[in-house]
């Protein structure tokens, strides 16, 4: 695999192939923007700086090599890694659906450069929902998908290769725990040789994520796409007080940079809700079926490689 080339270094014919994929960018968003928008959620602008962002810990698939923080007006904030707290506490506080597109700065280990599905900014369509279930969540994010695959079909001559495997929901649920018990820390490899979409729940991680005391499990969700891996991830959110203050404990995490979202479950205003997030380049790569992520971004943010633009 090649490193992607940003544009100002591309021949004529890696021009027009990068504007093709461009344009199958903008029917991408054009399709999820009305999707979302038909079925009542309300679109918020995304945040940058803010004093509390995801800690992105404890994840068993993370690799963050730095954490970006800055200094205004006196303030010190964190550059946003996706906006998990602010659309719990906007989801709880003001819209019973939203969305946004976020620009997530996480600075991946340089080893991750030929993954190809890692960039070191990229951009989540972040959702969340007042009262729902993960299985509200997964049946939404199932129909959303298959009928990409049907608006592709009608408006492309051919119907980009990858898109065939998305088959009629609903797709295949895997426990985490017993992938990781059956093919040991290389599971994923299992799931993708599956060729066809696959949920995976129960992940260990974040304090955000809902967990059941009692029984340990989490209900959480991933979903995988076959010759891609990991497109979405969400989960039903953590909504008390105690049990949140007790994950930031056992994490490590501070307790002062999830000040806002503590202060407002301690007084009941943290709703239940559900959500994920979609990785948008992760999902153009997919549809256009290129080697790298970077060869759907514009202006490509590999991991240890910072270009001029
Ligand atoms: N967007 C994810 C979620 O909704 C969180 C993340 O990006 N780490 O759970």
């Amino acid at each position: 695999m090649e490193l992607p080339k940003p544009i100002y270094n591309l021949s004529d014919s890696e021009i027009e192939r990068k504007r093709m994929i461009g344009s199958m960018g903008t029917f991408l968003l054009k399709f999820l923007t009305d999707e979302f928008i038909k079925n009542g959620y309300q679109w918020i602008m995304p945040v940058i700086f803010s004093k509390s962002t995801d800690p992105l810990w404890p994840d068993p698939g993370a690799s963050i090599e730095k954490r970006l923080e800055a200094e205004i007006y006196g303030s010190n904030v964190k550059v946003t890694q996706s906006m998990i707290v602010h659309k719990i506490v906007a989801c709880s506080l003001l819209y019973e659906k939203l969305f946004t597109y976020s620009p997530n700065v996480r600075i991946e280990k340089r080893e991750r450069a030929f993954t190809g599905i890692h960039a070191y900014e990229f951009t989540q369509l972040d959702f969340e929902i007042r009262d729902a279930e993960s299985a509200d969540v997964i049946k939404f994010v199932e129909s959303i998908f298959y009928k990409l695959k049907k608006v592709f079909a009608e408006n492309y001559d051919h119907l980009p290769s990858n898109l065939e495997n998305l088959i009629n929901p609903p797709w295949k649920i895997f426990d985490s725990e017993k992938l990781r018990e059956e093919f040991g820390q290389d599971w994923e490899k299992n799931v993708l040789d599956l060729n066809e979409p696959v949920w995976v729940v129960n992940i260990p991680r974040e304090f955000y994520d809902y967990q059941d005391f009692n029984t340990g499990k989490w209900d959480n969700y991933d979903l995988y796409l076959p010759a891609l891996g990991e497109v979405l991830s969400g989960a039903k959110r953590e909504f008390k007080y105690s049990k949140m203050l007790e994950k930031i404990s056992r994490d490590g995490l501070k307790e002062e940079n999830f000040k806002v979202i503590l202060n407002l479950a301690k007084s009941g205003k943290i709703k239940k809700c559900a959500g994920a997030g979609i990785g948008i380049e992760r999902l153009l790569k997919w549809v256009t079926n290129v080697d790298h992520i970077g060869n759907v971004q514009i202006f490509p943010r590999i991991p240890g490689h910072v270009y001029d633009l």
